[in-house]
């Protein structure tokens, strides 16, 4: 693992709040539940910097990690969760959407989806949206600790089909997976083109 200096960089519900200064940034978006925070505290090294919970819907601002003074890790408020009051939930999808088409130090939009799961209609819209607002995404398929090998392959592979995307499998709790997931942000941080980014052909109809 790498030894990095990370530090909580503050929350914020809309651009009043987000960290000043001009560092990139590189956000990590997904359903609730879906191993967001303990993704980006398995990068970090860290056994808490960001809030993790059983309870789907932990995170509801969108938190902010400096990463060794070099980029920000954002973690982004899950989409999509049933549970929670219905005026809160609301307001999360304008409140990601106006990070994401507003943040000129966006870098790279990290989708994470469930390995276990087929693709979500939520998570199909956010590949199409993401891609209409020519944002970079890469998707990882988290808690890949849940599957044997040749479920997991198949699961990777299904999830490929039904996104058109490369999918990056990673398990937060085995530390697999990581080293990729990191050589694609050093990527995006340093401005290079993210090698697992989604790309439809122009004349392709979407699903
Ligand atoms: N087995 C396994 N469980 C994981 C892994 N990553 C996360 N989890 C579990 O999944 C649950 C949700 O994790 P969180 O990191 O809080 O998920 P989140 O996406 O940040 O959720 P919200 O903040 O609600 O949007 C917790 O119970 C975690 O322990 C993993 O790699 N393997
Ligand atoms: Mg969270």
């Amino acid at each position: 693992m790498r030894g990095v200096r990370a530090a909580f960089a503050g929350s914020a519900a809309g651009p009043q709040g987000y960290p000043k200064g001009d560092l990139p940034e590189v956000a990590v978006a997904g359903r609730s539940n879906v191993g967001k925070s303990t993704l980006i505290n398995a990068l970090l090294g860290r056994k808490a910097l960001a809030k993790t919970s059983a309870t789907p819907g932990k995170t509801r601002l969108i938190n902010f990690f400096d990463v060794g003074g070099r980029f920000h890790l954002v973690d982004l408020p899950g989409y999509g969760y049933a549970r929670v009051p219905k005026g809160e939930r609301a307001a999360w999808g304008p409140r990601i959407e106006r990070y994401l088409t507003g943040r000129d130090a966006l870098r790279l939009v990290v989708l994470l989806v469930d390995i276990r799961h087929p693709a979500q209609e939520r998570d199909h819209q956010m590949v199409a949206w993401l891609e209409h607002h020519k944002l970079p995404v890469l998707v990882v398929a988290t808690k890949r600790d849940k599957l044997g090998r040749g479920a997991a392959g198949k699961a990777v592979a299904g999830l490929e089909r039904d996104l058109e995307a490369p999918v990056l499998p990673v398990s937060a709790r085995k530390r697999e997976g990581l080293a990729a997931l990191w050589r694609a942000l050093d990527a995006a941080v340093d401005g290079a083109a993210v090698a697992g980014t989604a790309r439809r052909s122009p004349g392709q109809s979407p699903g």
